[in-house]
């Protein structure tokens, strides 16, 4: 089966997605999701001027050889542009092998390993009090997990606490907004944050807490002690992890789970920290890691130390990531969690998919291939429009993590 054509297709109904789609002589296409977010047009750009004119007359199975072609073939290896416009293509091309194959994408991976997948919703508030009562909300839909961020008193806006109660959306202007940033009275703030969740609703229901970069390693330790008692399922992203190694501070200091790697573009990202047993859930996804193809590498490894995954899953990854993400996560054996922000509805009606919630759990249908498909008509109705992630600046002005 050989490639014949292939594009890019930007849309935004209510946030940026980039798609590409590949077509095929045999009449079957594959779909495979490329947004990046704040730097969309950069991937866009990677995949039609540099990639799209090498795939066209590829044989479309060849998932692996056209994988290390675009890898070790730019020369230029890794980095969150090349590596989600990789991932684009690996997407779009095991869409088409499990379509020709007939089945599920799950079934190629090597079958179904869970019933579900457990995923995390995100509950936040500006207060502890408004935050409690969002965790009651999110036990009533069913979540097993939850996600719990808050604002923290001093600081006009933090990350995690959205001014929509239904989607967040943190890439919110048309040029970067700033935020404000002070460690101490963060750090003073979650832990009274967790105990009145603790209190209020009891032991019988997964907790996640976000840093988002935001400690050094001696501060998370610090934290993660103060949460012991409260059971989290994970912390997240509690530094930057540029140096891996950072993260050993972090492990002598506190028995509070590690996640990290959402931001990571491919396995030399995390290499260290799963070898050495740093961190207990790995977070890198398909669409900014390189794809399936690379992500089978990076949780294998994993499950040689113990480390299991827990995929992002903000709404800045289309429903087509999602799609694919529940099929690895329904076939992959060391499957932690998956995170799940709802996406909003018109979102959904561009990206019609077949998997649904049910009691805290996503199930993937059985739609040969990863069971997304684009609305081309539809998408071409919302107009790109730029949008930045904040950044953030200590009280003094200091450029800081966002
Ligand atoms: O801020 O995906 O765990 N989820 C997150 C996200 C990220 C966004 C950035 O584009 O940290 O909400
Ligand atoms: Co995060």
């Amino acid at each position: 089966m050989k490639i014949i054509d292939a594009k890019v297709i930007v849309t935004c109904p209510g946030r940026n997605f980039v798609t590409i789609k590949i077509m095929t002589d045999e009449g079957l296409y594959g779909i495979g999701d490329a947004t990046l977010n704040g730097r969309e047009l950069a991937v866009a750009s990677y995949l039609t001027d540099h990639l799209i004119p090498c795939l066209i007359g590829r044989d479309a199975g060849q998932i692996e050889d056209i994988w290390q072609f675009f890898y070790r073939g730019a020369y230029w290896r890794r980095g969150p542009v090349g590596m989600t416009a990789i991932a684009a293509i690996d997407m779009a091309l095991w869409d088409i092998k499990a379509k020709a194959a007939n089945m599920p994408l799950y079934q190629l991976l090597g079958g179904r390993s869970r019933t579900g997948v457990m995923v995390y919703g995100h509950a936040n508030g500006t207060g502890i009090e408004e935050t409690v009562a969002e965790v009651g909300r999110y036990i009533d839909m069913g979540y097993k997990a939850i996600r719990a961020q808050c604002g923290v008193p001093g600081l006009p806006s933090t990350y995690g606490v959205s001014k929509d109660r239904m989607f967040y959306e943190p890439a919110d202007n048309d040029l970067p907004s700033e935020n404000m940033w002070d460690t101490a009275a963060y750090m003073a703030h979650v832990p009274k944050l967790f105990e009145e969740l603790r209190d209020t609703y009891g032991y019988s229901h997964h907790l996640l807490h976000d840093v988002h970069h935001r400690l050094t390693p001696i501060e998370a330790g610090r934290l993660g002690k103060d949460l012991e008692p409260f059971r989290l399922f994970w912390l997240e992203d509690a530094v930057t992890a540029e140096l891996q190694e950072g993260f050993r501070l972090i492990r002598q200091h506190t028995t509070t789970p590690l996640a990290v790697g959402e931001v990571f573009s491919s396995i030399h990202d995390c290499h260290q920290l799963i070898s050495e047993q740093l961190i207990d859930y790995i977070r890198t996804t398909i669409v900014h890691g390189g794809g399936i193809t690379s992500l089978r590498r990076i949780a294998h490894l994993a499950e040689l130390y113990h480390v299991k995954t827990g995929f992002h899953g903000a709404t800045d990854l289309s429903p087509i990531t999602m799609g694919a993400a529940l099929h690895f996560d329904t076939w992959v054996p060391n499957f932690g969690i998956q995170e799940y922000m709802r996406h909003t509805p018109e979102t959904d009606e561009v990206f019609p998919h077949d998997y649904e919630f049910r009691d805290g759990y996503l199930y993937v249908g059985d739609t040969p291939g990863h069971g997304v498909d684009i609305n081309e008509e539809l998408a071409a109705k919302y107009e790109y429009k730029r949008a930045y992630l904040p950044v953030n600046r200590l009280r003094d002005g200091t450029m800081f993590n966002w």
